[in-house]
């Protein structure tokens, strides 16, 4: 049996930077226990002062190498960094990180740096609430950068962005479909767009035709910046970084950080309501029950939306 300790003693210990409070915060926040959401309510004042920057992009195309690139450069620079990996396959999230990639090895043991694998999808369904919280223990914690890596599945990456203050949509040379991706507008959410694995051939096309892209971009709007990386070797992370600084500069000076910060809050706030509501109607709704309505709507005799009301009617008085 685990020994209880109260909150505000492991609180005070997560304050003065001990990273075995930061390990069990991060735990109860991300199972969204009681105790979880005390750690949350007394730290999350601390939180806001870190960069937070998303890594997204499909499968494959280097983003937890980038990540892990990208932080030793934060490193080299004296700054430290928490990363959140949200991704199945990351190698973040195979336990050891990685047995065959000396440089990830090193970071894990770089108490300047902290790494924490999630699931993208909540018990609920849906983005886990949790990925923002999780950001925010991190942020309180004082990581000067807190890096997200998500694979790009379309709504996700939507969401990480309104998490993320500057999201790097990370391509790769010679696979074609991700032109036609970012037609679809994922190129909307990039604030810097990464041609990474620039040791393949194609990757100078690739940069044309991403600037073809911008090119169409309505005037006035700001032109995320092209850069080519090596991020397995690693090569090109300095301008990555500074990038990234540059960016950061451009939404303080804009507004858009301000802009940001309330539309991400308010996102925060409706997405916890949404779930809490989601959560008394489950507790308040047997198995049975459900079953008996989805019977009815399946044979036709009742409506989704009528059987939607009876569920939220549960939660009432
Ligand atoms: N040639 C080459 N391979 C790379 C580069 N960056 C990553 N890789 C490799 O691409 C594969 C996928 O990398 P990973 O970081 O796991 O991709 P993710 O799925 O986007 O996180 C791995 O085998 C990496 O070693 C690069 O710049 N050049
Ligand atoms: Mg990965």
């Amino acid at each position: 049996m685990e020994v209880r300790v109260p909150v505000t003693e492991i609180v005070d210990r997560f304050l003065a930077g001990d990273r075995r409070a930061l390990a069990r915060i991060i735990s109860r926040v991300e199972n969204e226990t009681p105790e979880g959401r005390d750690y949350l309510r007394d730290i999350f004042p601390h939180s806001g002062k870190a960069h937070i920057i998303g890594v997204t992009g499909g499968a494959g195309a280097g983003k937890s190498t980038l990540t892990g690139a990208l932080a030793s450069e934060y490193r080299n620079r004296g700054k430290t960094v928490g990363i959140v990996a949200v991704d199945p396959s990351s190698p973040f999230t195979q336990g050891a990180i990685l047995g065959d990639r000396i440089r990830m090895q090193s970071l894990a043991l770089d108490p300047g740096v902290f790494v924490r694998s999630m699931a993208s999808r909540g018990a609920l369904g849906g983005l886990a609430p949790s990925i923002a919280d999780v950001v925010a223990v991190m942020d309180s914690f004082g990581f000067d950068y807190v890096i997200i890596e998500t694979v790009g599945a379309g709504q996700d990456e939507v969401e990480i962005a309104g998490t993320a203050l500057t999201t790097l949509l990370v391509n790769n040379p010679g696979t074609g479909d991700d032109i036609q991706a970012m037609k679809a507008g994922i190129i909307e959410i990039a604030d810097v767009l990464i041609v990474n694995k620039a040791d393949h051939p194609g990757a100078d096309i690739l940069v044309s035709q991403l600037q073809a892209l911008l090119a169409l971009a309505p005037a006035g709007s700001r032109r995320p910046p092209i850069l080519k990386t090596i991020a397995m070797k690693p090569e090109g992370l300095e301008k990555v970084a500074d990038a990234i600084d540059d960016h950061r500069r451009w939404l303080d000076e804009s507004g858009e950080l301000e802009k940001h910060r309330m539309s991400n809050a308010r996102h925060q706030v409706v997405a916890a309501a949404r779930a809490i509501l989601l959560q008394r109607i489950q507790r308040n709704t047997s198995a049975e029950e459900l079953d008996e309505l989805v019977r009815q709507v399946a044979g036709r005799t009742l409506d989704p939306h009528t059987a939607a009301e009876a569920l939220a009617d549960s939660v009432r008085g």
